[in-house]
């Protein structure tokens, strides 16, 4: 007996910087319906969802900027889309830019969370790996502010029971890092679900440039492989205030193989039927981990961030 499981990747193009939040969460729900329509029961959301990508702003004011932060969830722009899809028994990942309070003190993460098909939430992931800069950088037309608008996630990659499988959580520049699917890999991960804003020029180097969407693709394809996993990778794309991002959408078998994958830079819904034991074989065979890894000599992994001289 198959577990299969449904799903859509639910792309979005642009979202302006004057678009209001009742006018984005309207196209989630839009795009919600659809996949129902189409027989989901899961909808993968971009990274920031519901708003454009300010990272790409210095932003002083801190009212402006806080005004991009969600500090509830659901909150009363997000709570339509919770009682939409649990009216409809879909479940969804979403991407938010998310501050706290903690001891007096603001924090303020790059987050996703995971939703049931009754609307209660059952997990939360905070971005690791942000990309970027803490300082506006002279000369370009974009700034990339990850690391001065958020904190590195604080969670670690959790891997959460539900939807019939184990459902992991990424965010973006994160499905770069072999270490984000293998640390789900370890925990039996089925289903890895990630958002994503990929700018280009963001290196400056044209010809890197030229690889965007092939990377893009190839890092996606690599971890689900490697690791036995589907990965569903959702873009928000389009032109943004100027500012050109990659689309590409996939929902990737754990062969590596890409089954759907969107066509446009604009809102579309993209969905597979997912058998969530498609990995079993590869890992009970090549990727066995218990029976082929050797963690004695990985060291290196946990001990250096940076790369160093030979040992
Ligand atoms: N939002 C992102 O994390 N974007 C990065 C870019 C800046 C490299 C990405 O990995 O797509």
């Amino acid at each position: 007996m198959t577990r299969k499981l449904v799903t859509a990747a639910a792309q979005m193009g642009p979202i302006a910087k004057a678009e209001d939040r009742k006018s984005t969460v309207g196209r989630l729900i839009e795009m919600l319906r659809e996949a129902h329509g189409r027989g989901c029961t899961l909808v993968v959301f971009p990274e920031l969802a519901l708003t454009t990508f300010f990272p790409r702003w210095m932003i002083e004011d801190e009212d402006e900027l806080d005004s991009y932060y969600e500090t509830e969830m659901p909150g009363s722009a997000t709570q339509p889309l919770f009682d939409e899809a649990s009216k409809l028994g879909v479940g969804f990942y979403l991407g938010y830019a998310e501050l706290i309070w903690e001891n007096g003190v603001k924090r303020r993460f790059n987050t996703s969370i995971l939703v049931d098909e009754s609307g209660k939430i059952i997990g939360k992931y905070r971005k690791v790996h942000l990309p970027g800069h803490a300082e506006p950088q002279p000369g370009r037309d974009f700034q990339h502010l990850e690391k001065l608008f958020f904190e590195p996630g604080d969670l670690g990659f959790p891997v959460f029971n539900g939807f019939g499988g184990n459902m992991g959580m990424a965010i973006c520049n994160d499905r770069r890092w072999p270490e984000t699917y293998r640390v789900m890999g370890l925990q039996n991960v089925e289903m890895v679900m990630l958002g994503y804003n990929t700018p280009f020029g963001h290196v400056g180097n044209l010809a890197m440039d030229s690889l965007t969407l092939f990377h893009n693709h190839l890092s996606m394809q690599a971890g689900a492989y490697q690791n036995a996993t589907w990965v569903v990778g959702t873009a928000k794309c389009g032109v943004e205030e100027g500012s050109p991002m990659g689309g590409q959408s996939v929902i990737i078998a754990p062969s590596g193989e890409i089954v759907a994958q969107a066509v446009t830079v604009e809102d579309e819904v993209i969905t597979a039927s997912c058998d969530l034991d498609m990995g079993t074989l590869y890992k009970k065979t090549i990727f066995n981990f218990a029976a082929h890894r050797r963690p004695e000599h990985y060291g290196l992994i946990t001990e250096r961030i940076g790369a160093g001289t030979p040992l």
